[in-house]
C-alpha cells in the first residue's frame, strides 16, 4: 500500500461553468486523479447539498414544484454553503483536499442573471473559504444544449444560459482562474486539468486559506 502525502493542509478546488459544461464529470475525474495518481487524501462535494433540508427546499424549486422570491432561493443558496462551512474547514485542516462542483460564483452568476445586482449577490458570500484554485469550463451554450438531458431543469433555456455566461465571463473570472475549452472530449479535457494540478499543487498548498 502507498503511503499517502503528507499535506500541511488540504487543497480547494473549484469547478464552476453553466449548465452542461461538464462539471460533475471533470470534478469526479479530478478526484480520482488527486486519489490514485497523486496519492492524496481527497473529497468530492457539491452545491447545492441537496440531501440538508435547505436543500430539499431548493431542489423543489430547481424541479419547479417550489416557487420562491428570487432573492429568498438566493439566501437559500448561499444559506446550504454557510452550514458546510465548518465541514468544509475540517475537511482542509485535516489535510483532505476538496474539489467542489460549484459554490458562491454560481450562486452569484445564476442569480444576477435575473436581472439583481452582482454587489447585491455576492454579499452573502462573504466570509466563506475561498478556493485555490478555479476551473472555469467554457464552451457555447449552442454546444452545451447537445449534450444529454439538457432542458429538463429550471435554468436550462438558451437565453438564461447566456446571460449566466456573460456574469461569469463579465464579473467574476478573475486572472489567476483556468478558463478550460470544454468542447473537447472528456479525457482531453481531464489530462489538461491534471497537467495543471500537477504543476501548481505545491505553491498552492504553501498559501494559508482565504475568504472571499
Ligand atoms: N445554482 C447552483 C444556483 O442557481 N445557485 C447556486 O448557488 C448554486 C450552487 C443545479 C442548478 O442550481 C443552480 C445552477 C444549476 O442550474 P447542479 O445540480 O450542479 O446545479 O446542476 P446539474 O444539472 O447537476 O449539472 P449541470 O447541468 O451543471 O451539468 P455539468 O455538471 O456541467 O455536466 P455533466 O458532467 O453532468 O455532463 C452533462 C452531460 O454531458 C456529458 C455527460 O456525460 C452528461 O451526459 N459530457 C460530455 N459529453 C461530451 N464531451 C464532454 N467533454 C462531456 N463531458 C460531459
Ligand atoms: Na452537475
Amino acid at each position: 500500500e502507498e503511503e499517502k502525502k503528507n499535506m500541511k493542509r488540504g487543497l480547494f478546488i473549484l469547478f464552476e461553468g453553466a449548465d452542461r459544461v461538464g462539471k460533475s464529470t471533470q470534478v469526479q475525474k479530478l478526484g480520482d486523479y488527486l486519489k490514485n495518481g497523486l496519492q492524496l487524501d481527497a473529497k468530492v462535494l457539491r452545491f447545492p447539498d441537496r440531501t440538508t433540508p435547505t436543500g430539499s427546499i431548493i431542489n423543489g424549486y430547481l424541479q419547479n414544484t417550489t416557487q420562491l422570491d428570487d432573492r429568498a432561493i438566493h439566501l437559500l443558496y448561499a444559506a446550504n454553503r454557510w452550514e458546510a462551512k465548518d465541514n468544509l474547514m475540517k475537511l482542509l485542516n485535516s489535510g483532505t483536499s476538496i474539489v467542489v462542483d460549484r459554490y458562491s460564483y454560481s450562486g452569484v452568476a445564476y442569480t444576477a442573471a435575473k436581472g439583481i445586482d452582482v454587489d447585491w449577490c455576492f454579499n452573502c458570500e462573504k466570509g466563506l473559504p475561498e478556493p485555490d484554485l478555479v476551473i472555469y469550463l467554457k464552451m457555447t451554450t449552442e454546444d452545451a444544449t447537445l449534450r444529454g438531458e439538457y432542458g429538463t431543469e429550471r435554468y436550462e433555456k438558451v437565453d438564461f444560459q447566456n446571460k449566466i455566461k456573460q456574469i461569469y465571463e463579465q464579473h467574476l473570472i478573475k486572472p489567476s482562474w483556468k478558463v478550460i475549452n470544454a468542447n473537447r472530449d472528456i479525457d482531453t479535457v481531464s489530462n489538461e486539468i491534471n497537467n495543471i494540478i500537477k504543476t501548481e499543487i505545491n505553491q498552492l498548498i504553501d498559501k494559508p486559506i482565504n475568504y472571499i
